[in-house]
């Protein structure tokens, strides 16, 4: 099994490069970002809750995000791997999702994390809610709020999967082609089978 987080701030490509990613190497995707959208459009209780926090830009309970992402690793028995696109996102979040691999004797290979400015995230952020419909990519204050729940929270994570020395660093500012270049490069050095 050959299990990837893609990491970075909101808006530093993600959910771009990893629809590549998933399509090249053949990954189970799981975006907790789409799982919550999913939630919110069947308006189901979770999404309501849900809708009302990434408003505000802020994050959803960790125990709601570890559930979501627990269920969907036991829908997937057979994946040969997993991609993580905006999970873990909090030191609790990246315990768990430890503990969870351990359970099915597998644990995290690579952590490839997204180096992008903050005035390159607001601009694409921006950018992204003229047409996304997502209500909290069109207001800046909302964007700047998100940033800083990844600069007082989610950082951190990178922390945790560094003691392991799992962490690169990609420069995530360029074409979304040269950054799949340099993502699918450290895949490759590590997915030898
Ligand atoms: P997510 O859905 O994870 O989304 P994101 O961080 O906003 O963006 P992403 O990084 O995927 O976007 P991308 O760069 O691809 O989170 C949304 C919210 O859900 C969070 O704020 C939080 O409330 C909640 N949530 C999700 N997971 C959670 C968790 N684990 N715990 C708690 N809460 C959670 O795209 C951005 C734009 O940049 C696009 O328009 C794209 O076209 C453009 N772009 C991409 N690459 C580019 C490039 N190289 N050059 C120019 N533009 C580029």
């Amino acid at each position: 099994m050959f299990n990837l987080i893609l990491f970075g701030p909101p808006g530093s490509g993600k959910g771009t490069q990893s629809e590549k990613l998933i399509a090249k190497y053949g990954l189970k995707h799981l975006s907790t970002g789409d799982l919550l959208r999913s939630e919110i459009a069947a308006k189901t209780p979770l999404g309501l809750e849900a809708k009302n926090i990434m408003d505000k830009g802020q994050l959803v309970p960790d125990e709601v995000v570890i559930g979501m992402i627990s269920s969907a690793l036991d829908a997937n028995p057979t994946a040969k791997g997993f991609l993580f696109d905006g999970f873990p996102r909090t030191g609790a979040q990246a315990q768990a999702l430890d503990n969870l691999l351990e359970l099915k004797e597998a644990s995290i290979n690579v952590m490839l994390a997204l180096d992008v400015s903050e005035k390159e995230l607001v601009k694409r952020l921006l950018k992204r809610g003229e047409t996304s419909g997502r209500s909290d990519d069109t207001n800046e204050h909302v964007i700047r709020a998100r940033i800083t729940e990844y600069h007082n929270k989610t950082a951190i994570v990178a922390e945790y999967y560094r003691q392991f020395n799992k962490v690169v660093l990609i420069k995530g500012e360029g074409s979304v082609d040269d950054i799949f270049a340099a993502l699918s490069k450290e895949i490759d050095e590590r997915n030898k089978e």
